[in-house]
């Protein structure tokens, strides 16, 4: 695949603008956006974050409104769960949906709401960045409607429920307790604390995902079993959080979350000083979290993080992009940012060489596919924080390349949910609402630094 970064001719950008803007208005339900009007008909947490990224270049009143929505399906316990269900869509268009996770009965005792339905666990924490980021593209715009001052208590919960209920590890590091809420699901970085989880036997769920999507592209039945068994035990305990119980507990320190989580802090910060509110408690969540990120999940020899598992206690060898997202944390040693862009550049991912998307996982690898999801593919949410990370640290001609290489891929694949790195090819579902999101959050940026 070529390398070049020549920025591509106006022409050809003002099409994407717009390809991009079709993609989102017919993801748009109304209140919300999905992901994939096939693959993925519901709201998606994390989804939704990187949407109103692009739907602030758009319309800010309907940014605001995307994660309003998305808050306002919040339970009184602070988590944001990382699907909100749509009533107007068939049961069994999604697997699994409302009638497998019955937030409303079975997770009444944490606080679901009682007339929306919702998945029960989470997803990353980008929600705060995004807000800033919103209120930032049009300040004025949400001045006028108090967006700020409406969205900082839940966001603040929102934060407060993960440090209460999820330091699993007792070290200030938020553990994820699914695939499903770390967002790579896929990844082989769970595949040893997932061998350790009996599965839901095939006969017992039925995939809807299989009708939309290639099943080369996607989880197999086996990983499929165990993510229904996390899922319906943690329903069957009432969706209560508490220490990882016994051997078979998923319970994982991801990095790629917990950098989400202090950038998220910082942004926490911003909009507190901003309200005339106290910043201390989101500074010195990110402060710690950046110490602890350092502490437990850098791996000097391979000049990345890498996830922990925390039932083990023993970091996971593999090399994810998830252990690269941290370079999107301000404050971070230069030795660190050095090492990570190596990493990225290096033959692992392949940045700038071999790639023009940073793969999700380790080219090298004997598991690399190219083609299955999280398991190799380059994905745009992922890539988009990387050149947000490369440009905080100065990078500016890396970031600005990858930025390209966003715009490029988005136009060539029509908006592909993922690509093959090696080959640029589109894979997975298309007209996918993140990618289309941050194609017109890298054209409108482009467009300003001109
Ligand atoms: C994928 O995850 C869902 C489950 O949440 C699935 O496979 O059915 C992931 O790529 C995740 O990161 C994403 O948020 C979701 C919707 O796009 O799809």
């Amino acid at each position: 695949m070529t390398t070049t970064t020549a920025p591509a001719p106006t022409a050809a950008r003002s099409d994407l603008r717009r390809a991009a803007v079709r993609v989102l208005l017919a993801n748009a339900t109304g209140s919300a956006t999905v992901p994939s009007r096939s693959l993925y008909p519901h709201q998606w947490s994390w989804d939704s974050a990187f949407v109103a990224l692009g739907l602030a270049r758009l319309s800010p009143r309907r940014a605001q409104r995307e994660l309003e929505t998305l808050l306002g399906a919040q339970w009184a316990d602070g988590r944001v769960p990382h699907i909100v269900f749509n009533p107007a869509v068939p049961a069994g268009a999604y697997f699994p949906g409302p009638d497998f996770w019955r937030s409303s009965r079975a997770g009444a005792a944490a606080g679901a709401p009682r007339r929306t339905e919702t998945s029960g666990i989470v997803q990353p924490p980008v929600h705060a960045l995004a807000a800033w980021l919103v209120h930032r593209a049009a300040p004025d715009a949400s001045d006028r409607r108090g967006f700020l001052r409406r969205v900082y208590p839940r966001l603040r919960a929102w934060h407060r429920y993960l440090a209460r209920e999820r330091d699993h590890g007792g070290t200030g590091l938020v553990s994820v307790i699914h695939p499903w809420e770390a967002g790579m699901d896929n990844s082989p970085c769970w595949d040893g604390p997932l061998s350790r989880v009996v599965p839901a036997p095939a006969a017992s769920f039925r995939r809807a995902d299989l009708t939309h999507a290639s099943a080369a592209d996607r989880p197999t039945d086996l990983d499929y079993g165990r993510y229904v068994s996390l899922a319906a035990a943690y329903r069957d305990q009432g969706y209560r959080d508490g220490p990882p119980a016994g051997p078979a507990a998923f319970a994982v320190e991801d990095p790629g979350f917990n950098a989400l989580l202090a950038a998220s802090a910082e942004a926490l910060a911003a909009i507190a000083r901003t309200l005339g509110e106290d910043p201390g408690e989101h500074r010195a969540t990110a402060a710690a979290l950046r110490t602890a990120l350092t502490a437990r999940l850098w791996c000097p020899e391979r000049g990345q993080f890498l996830c922990r598992d925390v039932t083990a206690a023993a970091l996971v060898g593999e090399r994810s992009v998830t252990g690269l997202l941290p370079l999107l944390v301000p404050g971070l040693p230069p030795e660190a940012v050095a090492a990570l862009t190596a990493t990225l550049t290096g033959p692992h991912f392949g940045l700038g060489t071999t790639t023009r998307l940073a793969p999700s996982y380790d080219l090298r690898a004997p598991g690399y596919d190219g083609s299955r999801y999280w398991r190799g593919p380059a994905w745009a949410n992922t890539n988009w924080l990387l050149e947000r990370g490369l440009r905080q640290y100065g990078d500016t001609a890396r970031a600005d390349a990858l930025a390209e290489a966003l715009l490029d891929s988005a136009a060539a694949t029509g908006f592909a949910e993922y690509t093959d790195p090696l080959t640029g090819e589109g894979r997975g579902t298309r007209d996918f609402a993140w990618t289309a999101a941050v194609a017109l959050d890298l054209l409108a940026r482009a467009k300003e630094r001109r």
